[in-house]
């Protein structure tokens, strides 16, 4: 059929529609399905007509304020930062997400990034071309001082708090602006940690709330050799120039947000016979602007983007560094260690992000529950429907409250009001809460979008995009096992004292809602997993080698699900906590707190085991 043809019969297949809906209308007793239209010509009835596509339409969720519609964020704050200014910000802030930024975050996922390789005379630029939402979302970033309020400090130790707050509302609306933000936030504060005099304009820019002077800056640690493993996979060595700069050569397979304004990355340097150390105490830490003055690359070959399963709003690029300059930010040889602290504020950055794609998703289920009906009756009044909508509640409840604790001791470190059990815990739970809260926002946002049924599914809700985002959350900035791993690091390298931080925290924590009655299962139940965690911790350097590591990741898991029930028995135990405050802590304490000992009791860490693990996967499989 031609598209003329096409138009005509949906013409009159509209007029049909509304002159069958007045017929339903004044007869309602006759159904749309009984007047079944009749072919005018033959008076048989026809098997598909446009009356049938019929006259309901579901109504979209809409997104209102975030702010006033979140009651765990506003309490959060009434109970830590109660300032007047901050509660303004926000409710402002709310307002500009919903009729400003996220339409902008839409138009980055419809227009993504594409390269530009030649000019229209052949010259190569290499420029990274992206659409103009998502400048705007840089400027945007830069007025909302979402970088600069961790910085300026004003609220003290409960700076990172309000910053942070701005970024997990920010964060799913933001088309993925987040991603350059984490970086941009990371080198500033290896810049003002290693407290760099010739690098402070680029810190004054980093952190500056002038859109016209604000720079973004990427972090380029992965190379073909591997994204983990940093120290063995970084091929690329810097020259080092008479000025006393360096000259950078060396393949960066993965580089996000390519299009920043610098960048902070790793290398080797060279003595003068061209050698260089392997290992990571080869690794340096440079900082390199990206462009020149006249917007070409510093050196820098833009082999090609990335195709990507989500986060196609960000350019994502190989890169060719082909004598890129750029100044030496470490010391010699301590790149790694340097670059730990960017790893601690992206990690931070992917969890508060990881807690706000829940809390988005989590609103618009609420939300479209109140108007889908099916069975007979909205969703909302289905018991089982929003069952599931409260174990997501409680899900996105817990991460919250774990994002918000990292933040606070990441705020009271820079304060300089942290005690040693802050230190502790901060270098404890940022693995921890980065690996837990992106495996959760997978599993909450793939439940949230088979809320909303088949239209879940389809591209232009702007729901999948949510879960092709969600997926790079446990990826980026560390996999779950290596950050298990990290755990293990934590420990080892504390000698133990960052568990003893947290046995302490957690038993102060249950120990100030004892009080409670109502929170009694929740706190039972607690105690006794944290005790058993104990014993475990205790023995484990007793094990066989190899046990540890294999239970690397069920520890993180344990640690990670007793630290949240602490924090929400603490909040549903503090003066002005609601019901649903006890209810969500009641809920989390519902589940195995402690896999690791459950799964240590089935003798899943014995070697035996591993080698059974081995046979499992590799079963069936042709040589
Ligand atoms: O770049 C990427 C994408 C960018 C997008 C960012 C956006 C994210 C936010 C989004 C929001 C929406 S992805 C690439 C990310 N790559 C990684 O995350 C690397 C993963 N690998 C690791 O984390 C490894 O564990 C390494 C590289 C840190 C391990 O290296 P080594 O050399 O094997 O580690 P060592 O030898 O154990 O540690 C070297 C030093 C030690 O200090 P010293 O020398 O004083 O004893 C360690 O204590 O580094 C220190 N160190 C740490 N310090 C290692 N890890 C840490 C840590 N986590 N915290 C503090």
């Amino acid at each position: 059929m031609s598209v003329v043809m096409a138009v005509q019969v949906s013409c009159r297949g509209n007029c049909l529609a509304l002159r069958m809906l007045s017929r339903s209308v004044s007869h309602s007793s006759v159904s749309v399905e009984s007047v079944s239209e009749l072919d005018s010509h033959t008076h048989t009835p026809a098997l598909f007509s446009r009356s049938a596509i019929g006259t309901f339409f579901q109504e979209r969720p809409l997104l209102t304020n975030p702010f006033t519609q979140d009651a765990l964020l506003r309490a959060y704050l009434q109970r830590h930062l109660p300032e007047q200014a901050v509660q303004r910000d926000l409710l402002l802030f709310g307002e500009r997400l919903v009729s400003e930024i996220e339409a902008l975050g839409r138009q980055c996922e419809l227009n993504p990034p594409v390269l530009q390789r030649f000019d229209p005379w052949g010259r190569r630029v290499d420029r990274i071309l992206t659409c103009d939402a998502w400048t705007r979302l840089k400027h945007i970033s830069a007025q909302e001082g979402l970088v600069a309020a961790g910085y300026e400090r004003t609220y003290g130790e409960w700076s990172r708090v309000y910053q942070m707050s701005k970024i997990y509302l920010f964060a799913p609306s933001a088309g993925l602006y987040t991603c350059p933000l984490a970086m941009t936030d990371g080198a500033a504060k290896v810049i003002e940690s290693l407290g760099v005099h010739s690098s402070r304009e680029a810190f004054e820019r980093l952190t500056t709330r002038d859109e016209k002077r604000f720079w973004t800056s990427g972090q380029w640690m992965t190379e073909r050799r591997g994204g983990s493993d940093v120290s063995s996979g970084t091929e690329t060595v810097a020259r080092r120039q008479q000025d006393g700069w360096f000259k950078l050569y060396g393949f960066k397979w993965f580089t996000s947000a390519t299009d920043a304004d610098m960048t902070l990355t790793l290398a080797r340097i060279t003595d003068r016979h061209g050698r260089s150390t392997a290992g990571s105490s080869g690794l340096s830490l440079f900082l390199a602007e990206v462009w020149d003055s006249d917007g070409l690359c510093n050196g820098i070959e833009v082999q090609r983007l990335k195709d990507k399963l989500g986060t196609r709003q960000v350019p994502t690029a190989e890169l060719l560094l082909d004598g890129m300059s750029a100044q030496l930010l470490s010391e010699e040889g301590r790149g790694v260690a340097s670059i730990a602290n960017m790893l601690t504020i992206t990690r931070i950055h992917n969890t508060v992000c990881a807690v706000g794609a829940m809390r988005r998703i989590t609103h618009l289920c609420r939300e479209y529950a109140r108007k889908r009906a099916a069975f007979g009756k909205l969703l909302k009044d289905h018991a089982l429907h929003v069952q599931t909508l409260s174990r997501l509640e409680v899900e996105t409840r817990a991460a919250f409250l774990f994002a918000m604790e990292v933040c606070r001791l990441l705020g009271r470190e820079e304060n300089r009001s942290a005690s040693d059990r802050d230190t502790l815990l901060l270098r404890l739970l940022t693995p921890i809460a980065k690996l837990y809260t992106a495996k959760q926002a997978v599993s909450v946002v793939s439940e949230g979008l088979e809320s909303f049924g088949g239209q879940g599914y389809i591209e232009d809700t702007g729901l999948p995009s949510m879960l092709r985002d969600a997926q790079v959350l446990s990826i980026w900035e560390g996999t779950t096992n290596v950050l298990s791993l990290d755990v293990l690091r934590s420990i080892a390298k504390s000698s133990g004292s960052v568990l003893q931080a947290f046995f302490t925290d957690v038993t102060e924590r249950l120990l100030a809602a004892e009080a409670s009655a109502a929170l009694r299962p929740a706190v039972t139940s607690l105690h006794t997993s944290l005790s058993a965690l104990k014993r475990f911790t205790q023995t484990a350097a007793a094990r066989p080698t190899g046990a540890l590591e294999l239970s690397a990741r069920d520890l993180a898991y344990s640690l990670a699900r007793i630290y949240m029930g602490a924090l929400l028995v603490d909040h549903a135990a503090w003066e002005n906590a609601t019901h649903t405050d006890i209810y969500a802590a009641l809920r989390w304490c519902d589940q195995d707190l402690c896999p690791v000992v459950s799964r240590d009791s089935a003798g899943c860490y014995d070697p035996q085991k591993a080698a059974m693990d081995t046979a499992l996967v590799y079963d069936g499989l042709q040589p």
